[in-house]
């Protein structure tokens, strides 16, 4: 489990990242100049701000009459005064530069990321001294650490020094060189024509947050001075390099500078528990806290077909999906950057996880809500990374918290709303600069209730009800009294939305295209999930009978899923036209991935027409598209189709390759290419891989139900399934041969398979009953904390 290559990295998309969940690092490896540029999650432009437009409301009641009259074109252009304004940035932090006296000649070069260690390593020789930097981020001791060692004493001399792209002073404490400033405090997103992108405050009175980035080290041998360019190191055997990073950012609803933390105090708390600790405890307590988390997950499909020291950019464009083993590593890697990039008490990962160089990042690197930050979050449950979601449930509270103000300032409605776009500021107005954007992906208000499907999966698979009593029916509740506000009754007695769009997809009407209409599909399924969650959920709690009604009832008479001309799902309320048949979007499919409104079972005819859509799309699109794809393949259980989006995400993006909507795939670090770079196409991939081998979604586990043939033996252990069960499978001949379903809640399970089973205690070898009645699902108890052995009759 490693990426490997035979270079420094040229560019960012060639460097290895390193996270521990708040604090990020880019490793270039170059050898006589080192680059490990860095990043902090909470480092934003901005304060809080209220982006609330009480205007609205008064232009909502015209908006709807526009669009039952069809003047789209009006009701597009007047929508405009809908919005609010972009949210802000995350931003760079800086750069640690090494600069190393031995110069640039040098051989035997190698540059690794090991996965299972979760430390990246490069060694070379100048000469015949051999060097080896090792790097990592630690999440129990919040530093980031980079050992270097030669082959003969005092072989190291450097100069150590920090730079920033934000405006920044240096100082010196003793051997500690220190970057501080103020963030700015508004970016601009990049798309956003402007001649002052970038606004910094008033000095020391800026409403924006400071930060402080301070690194020191430890050597063997030689000596050390630090001054105001840096740290000069001469003559070391080893030296260790300490990289500490914070700000005063102090919660979603704080300014940061007024009411901020102490970051300069706490970065050198971190910096001097790390000088006492060493190298050696802080690695050993690294270690400890990262395998336990990486090993939970095991997963063979096959042997390596590629030659073991081909360096990982050369597998991808030689041998892509085709080699088994780099798929496996692509699995992999979604979760050691989950694990990298989420951790409790962190911040969620942003577009770019905690990963971004830019002061202008692509889509200011923010949580775009109609599809990127969630599909970030799809790998965290089956993947058993579950406490790597707290963070963005933790978000999910703060932009309910603001999105009740929202909801009752922009629609005069109760609970609480989000649209396409927030930041750490949790932002839940709608976007688009107060008229600059596009209805299209700016009016969008179902980004909260696309939110609240992740506390509820959280609940479906550690099923912990305290949890879903105290924090997330509490949530889920509030979105859905917005629903039932928004939601309103045609003449025909349906429940509709207005005004709608399927999200970033235009419609075309004589030529001309129109963003808003009503009832975009992707609503109505929206709506449907999140009503069903809470009506699940207050059954589960026996509370709120009363609510559960009219959930139901509103539930019964949302806009009914249309079949069109083609066969296909219908994208909106009619069977209009879209701009782009092969749209990287998939909107209106959301309930058979990520939801579970359509299943075979179900819902037949619609689950048909869904496919029929796919077919309709295609097998391109961005590198998170792709991703998404590959999910809702596994749920038509179409594997050899899967794993052929996967042959397409594995396909090597170049560095400079322009931005495109149509074709994605993976930059030479493994990094999903959007392009550009953004994460979710790396952690979709990752859920769609563990969906094509487990399912749970339907109140069942199923087995391998979209297996490539390509993948005929193999073994999983470690996915999660709906309701406390852990799940370990091997297969021969596309076929599984033994199962190991393990319960941490007392519930009984029901497993779905074709082939008459044997059930047994894992530990005692006991028999345990069934019950079976030939409708392929079988029910037995499991205990918590039992292990269940499943076999072939
Ligand atoms: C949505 C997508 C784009 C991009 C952006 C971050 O707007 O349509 O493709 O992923 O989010």
């Amino acid at each position: 489990m490693k990426l490997q290559y035979t270079v420094p990295a040229n560019v960012w998309t060639e460097a290895l990242p390193i996270g521990n969940g708040r604090l990020g690092g880019m490793v270039f490896g170059g050898v006589h100049q080192e680059r490990i540029q860095f990043n902090e999650d909470t480092l934003w432009s901005g304060p809080p701000a209220d982006g609330n437009n009480p205007n609205a409301k008064e232009v909502l009641p015209q908006i709807r009459e526009l669009i039952n009259d069809k003047n789209y074109k009006e009701a597009d252009k007047l929508s405009k005064q809908m919005m609010g304004p972009y949210t802000q940035s995350y931003l760079p932090f800086g750069e640690l530069h090494l600069t190393m006296e031995h110069g640039n000649i040098f051989h035997s070069y190698s540059r690794e990321l090991n996965l299972e260690e979760g430390i990246a390593v490069v060694r070379y020789n100048v000469g015949s001294i051999q060097y080896t930097r090792e790097y990592l981020t630690s999440f129990p001791d919040q530093i980031m650490a980079v050992r270097l060692t030669a082959s003969e004493p005092g072989a190291l001399s450097m100069h150590v020094g920090l730079v920033s792209p934000l405006r920044y002073d240096t100082a010196y404490e003793q051997d500690v060189f220190i970057i501080k400033g103020f963030a700015p405090e508004h970016v601009s997103p990049s798309y956003f024509n402007t001649s002052n992108p970038v606004q910094y405050g008033d000095g020391e009175l800026t409403r924006a947050m400071r930060f402080d980035a301070r690194v020191t080290a430890s050597q063997d041998g030689g000596s050390m001075k630090t001054t105001h360019s840096g740290i000069q190191i001469t003559g070391a055997s080893t030296v260790v390099l300490y990289l500490s990073a914070a700000t005063s950012f102090n919660g979603f609803d704080q300014l940061p500078n007024q009411s901020g933390r102490d970051e300069a105090a706490i970065a050198m708390q971190a910096l001097s528990q790390a000088v006492v600790k060493g190298y050696d405890l802080i690695r050993a307590a690294h270690a400890e806290d990262y395998k336990p988390l990486f090993e939970r997950v095991s997963l063979k499909l096959g042997d390596r077909v590629s030659p073991p020291a081909m360096s990982t950019d050369q597998r991808i464009s030689e041998f892509g999906a085709n080699d088994p083993e780099l798929v496996e590593l692509l699995f992999q890697y979604g979760r050691y950057l989950m694990i990298s990039s989420s951790r409790p008490g962190t911040q969620p990962a942003n577009l770019q996880g905690i990963w971004n160089e830019e002061l202008r990042a692509p889509w200011s690197s923010n949580y775009t809500l109609n599809i990127n930050a969630e599909m970030n979050y799809w790998p965290v449950e089956n993947c058993n990374l579950s406490e790597m979601h707290t963070p963005f449930l933790d978000f999910i509270g703060n932009v309910a918290k603001n999105g009740k103000k929202t909801a009752e300032t922009n629609y005069g409605a109760g609970g609480w709303v989000a649209h396409h776009n927030s930041d750490i500021w949790a932002q839940s107005a709608p976007v688009g600069g107060f008229g600059d954007g596009d209805p299209v992906w700016a009016l969008w208000p179902m980004g909260g209730v696309w939110l609240t499907q992740h506390l509820w999966e959280h609940f479906a698979f550690g099923r912990d009800l305290e949890y879903l009593r105290t924090y997330a029916y509490p949530i889920m509740k509030e979105a859905a009294i917005f629903c039932l506000d928004w939601l309103h009754e045609e003449n025909d007695g349906n429940l509709i939305t207005s005004p709608s769009t399927s999200p970033e997809q235009k419609f075309i009407i004589n030529g001309e295209r129109f963003a808003v209409s009503k009832s975009a599909t992707m609503d109505t399924s929206l709506i449907w999930e999140l009503l069903t969650n809470c009506i699940e959920a207050s059954e589960l709690l026996t509370a709120d009978d009363s609510f559960r009604e009219k959930l139901i009832a509103a539930r019964s008479r949302l806009y009914p899923m249309k079949i069109g001309a083609e066969g296909q799902l219908q994208e909106w309320y009619e069977d209009f036209e879209g701009e782009a048949p092969d749209h990287r979007h998939i909107s209106h499919l959301v309930g058979v991935y990520p939801g579970r409104q359509l299943t075979e079972k179900g819902t037949p005819e619609l689950f048909k027409a869904a496919k029929r859509s796919m077919e309709l799309r295609g097998d391109g699109g961005t590198g998170w598209s792709l991703g998404w794809k590959v999910n809702t393949w596994a749920r038509f259980k179409d594997g050899n189709r899967a794993k052929a989006l996967i042959s397409n995400l594995l396909s090597l993006v170049k560095s400079d390759d322009p931005i495109s909507f149509t074709i994605g795939g993976v930059y030479a670090n493994l990094f999903d290419a959007h392009p550009p770079f953004q994460i979710d196409g790396n952690f979709a991939i990752t859920a769609g891989i563990a969906e094509m081998l487990v399912q749970s979604h339907q109140g069942y586990i199923e087995m391998l139900p979209a297996l490539p043939d390509a993948w005929a033996e193999g073994y999983v252990k470690g996915l999660r399934a709906r309701g406390g069960f852990q799940v370990d499978i091997s297969w021969k001949d596309g076929q599984w041969e033994e199962a190991e379903i393990s319960s941490s809640g007392n519930e009984e399970c029901v497993l779905y398979s074709d082939k008459a089973i044997a059930v047994y205690d894992a530990v005692s070898g006991n028999e345990v009953a069934l019950h079976h009645n030939g409708d392929g699902l079988y029910r037995f108890p499991a205990e918590a904390g039992q292990t269940c052995l499943i076999k072939v009759n």
